[in-house]
């Protein structure tokens, strides 16, 4: 059993891994929108990435007999004006998401729980991943400008159907 103040923080954690997801829908939505199909398919990749998070977190939270509150999302807030704006707004959020986790392995010092610190290890581990990909795509979109979005297209392409021969593997 873990105590009130981890499963609180820990149910605040759920929100924001459900928000992300929400976060990146929309930008899918966004990308469709723009007809850049493959960016769209990332943002739906990373959407799925978020709702495993949570549900990882869900589970945790009764397999340590603990309730699962969920609260509403707030409406994805973000500029939408390019894929650019876009992609640089995932890089903030994924370092705010970091900042969310390191908090939360605090409180699981405070709280001399072991067991919660050693399963938010994976996230930590995780969150290095989000950071460091988000950011390669940040430069790479910056780098090619909007004359070569189509050429990032491809690439988008390729890491696509490696993320999905991964999962299926
Ligand atoms: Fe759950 O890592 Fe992104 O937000």
């Amino acid at each position: 059993m873990i105590s009130q103040k981890m499963a609180d923080a820990i149910n605040e954690q759920i929100k924001n891994e459900f928000y992300s997801g929400w976060l990146y829908l929309a930008m899918s939505f966004k990308a469709e929108e723009m007809s850049l199909k493959y960016f769209a398919e990332w943002f739906r990749l990373q959407e799925s990435e978020e709702k495993m998070h949570a549900n990882k977190m869900c589970n945790y939270l009764l397999d340590q007999g603990a309730e699962v509150k969920l609260s509403a999302l707030d409406k994805p807030k973000f500029d939408g004006s390019s894929i650019d704006a876009m992609v640089t707004e995932t890089v903030k959020h994924e370092k705010f998401i970091t900042d969310c986790i390191s908090n939360l392995v605090n409180v699981a010092k405070e709280e001399n729980d072991n067991a919660t610190f050693n399963f938010l290890q994976w996230y930590v581990e995780e969150q290095v991943e989000e950071v460091a990909s988000v950011t390669e795509l940040d430069d790479l979109v910056k780098l090619a400008g909007p004359g070569q979005l189509l050429l990032l297209e491809e690439r988008l392409k390729e890491v696509i159907s490696l993320r999905n021969s991964e999962t299926t593997a």
